[in-house]
């Protein structure tokens, strides 16, 4: 037999479902062996006292995506070297359609902006932000060539579809088996509340909560899951921050509605407070939904124990506080209407979870990996070459020390951001090493590969979650 490009030894190998303590054997980007002891190797890694970890996996993602006047501050280099750093092996970042042209050039489009750019591999979700009868027509091959899970929107001018557009657009993702991903908001209640905080001249950040209601969330998730279950389509609903809309989704789930949910770290570990901090700050902390109370944060902890939320992700959308096009105004006072929508998060996704969940005791490892990597691979459709270690599949593996304390700081971070929401933060775990298909592109804090060393993964067959039934 061949001799090992690589044998990782001695570590404790933590899948979705199990943890045991073995080698890797690793040829041409593929694990090859799980042993005791195993022989040889070209490279010998040691991975004793570290965890090995399938590579993480961000499924909600904004990178070199335009919005208005913003300029997103991470390319398709910056932001998978962040996410590398951040112990991650694949991103799906968003394709935006523009209103009027065409959703398949949209695709090729950022195909291009890729090209030869990443440090991690990744796909695409389309969004959807303007479903006339050709674009419908143009789906079909779209998701077919890979791009099997679609964004809309329920809020946000230039985004929003009515739901007559949203039934057009489950109508083919029903016959084509995609997946709808939803951004849950009711346009015009934040509008109602926008415009009555205006006229009272309440515009400091603190007001994107108050705009931003739950009540705007729940709503939106109640007629998303009525719709979806009318229509019989699968929907995966985003950034979930608040308790009811948890409940309708677990009360959903149970009644057979295919239904994924999503949460971020920001709404476990950030509250509205944080937009009224002193001075500018709050500016910083201004995301949709926005982060809420403790009781909405328990609520979120409770999902991702429950198995209510299979997915947590980063949203990852990052502006930068300074400078033009950032959060800002180039003049004036701050305004919560024009503050541009979004955070960072890509690096650090990965640390909060593992140091707030497993470290604090709220969530096991096993349950890590399944938010965090394999059920992202599962819904859409990489498993099992990713999300997991088994012979077979791509050695995207990630070692981590669970015991290394790092204070999070905009100084250690790798994006293209200029700070951090997390800054000050003491977390328990940290990514040691990354490697992409056996090849290692991060290793104690340096950078080890080029741009172009991730690739594109088109979308096949999902596969459900293990813990996907809400108990
Ligand atoms: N929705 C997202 O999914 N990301 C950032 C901003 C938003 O509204
Ligand atoms: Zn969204
Ligand atoms: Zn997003």
């Amino acid at each position: 037999m061949k001799d090992f490009d690589t044998v990782i030894y001695g570590g404790q190998v933590v899948n979705s479902t199990h943890t045991v303590t073995c080698d890797i054997g690793i040829v041409d980007g593929r694990v090859v062996a799980l042993g005791e002891h195993l022989e040889g190797g070209q490279e010998r890694i040691d991975a004793n006292n570290l965890l090995v970890l399938p590579g993480g996996i961000d499924s909600h993602v904004h990178l070199a995506q335009p919005s208005g006047s913003a300029i997103m501050a991470d390319d398709f280099t910056s932001g998978t070297k962040s996410a590398a750093f951040g112990g991650n092996t694949l991103v799906l970042p968003f394709a935006l359609q523009p209103v009027g042209e065409s959703l398949a050039d949209a695709v090729q489009a950022y195909q291009a902006k890729a090209q030869g750019k990443a440090l991690t591999d990744y796909s695409f979700h389309p969004i959807i932000t303007d479903p006339t009868e050709p674009v419908l027509r143009e789906l079909p091959n779209i998701i077919r060539s890979g791009h099997r899970s679609l964004k809309i929107f329920m809020a946000y001018d230039g985004l929003k579809l009515s739901d007559r557009q949203i039934l057009d657009v489950f109508a083919v993702a029903r016959r084509e088996k995609a997946l709808v991903m939803i951004h849950a908001e009711n346009y015009d209640m934040i509008r109602f509340a926008t415009e009555a905080l205006a006229s009272d001249g309440k515009l400091a950040p603190k007001y994107h909560a108050a705009a931003h209601a739950m009540a705007a969330e729940e709503e939106a998730t109640n007629r998303i899951l009525a719709l979806a279950e009318w229509m019989n389509v699968a929907i995966a609903i985003l950034h979930v921050s608040t308790r009811r809309a948890i409940e309708e989704i677990r009360a959903a789930q149970r009644q057979g509605v295919q239904v994924f949910a999503e949460t971020c770290p920001q709404y476990l570990v950030l509250t509205a407070e944080d937009l009224d901090r002193p001075g500018k700050e709050g500016a910083k902390f201004v995301c949709s939904p926005p982060p809420r109370d403790p009781d909405s944060q328990a609520a979120c902890w409770e999902g991702l124990k429950n198995g209510v939320f299979a997915l947590f992700s980063s949203d990852h959308c990052p502006f930068r506080f300074e400078g033009a096009g950032g959060k800002q105004p180039t003049s004036g006072e701050l305004d919560f209407r024009s503050i541009p929508n979004g955070i960072p998060g890509i690096e650090t996704r990965l640390p909060i979870l593992f140091s707030e969940g497993v470290t604090a005791g709220k969530i096991d490892v096993n349950r890590f990996v399944a938010v965090s990597s394999t059920n992202h691979a599962r819904i859409y459709g990489f498993y099992p070459k990713k999300g997991l270690i088994a012979v077979g599949a791509d050695a995207d593996i990630v070692l981590w020390d669970p015991s290394q304390r790092v204070t999070i700081s905009q100084r250690i971070l790798h994006h293209d951001c200029d700070y951090t929401p997390y800054e000050g933060r003491q977390v328990t775990g940290w990514p040691v090493r990354t490697l992409l298909g056996g090849k290692t592109i991060v290793h104690e804090g340096s950078l080890c590969a080029e741009p172009g060393v991730g690739q594109f993964r088109a979308q096949g067959t999902p596969t459900q979650p293990h813990v996907q039934q809400a108990a």
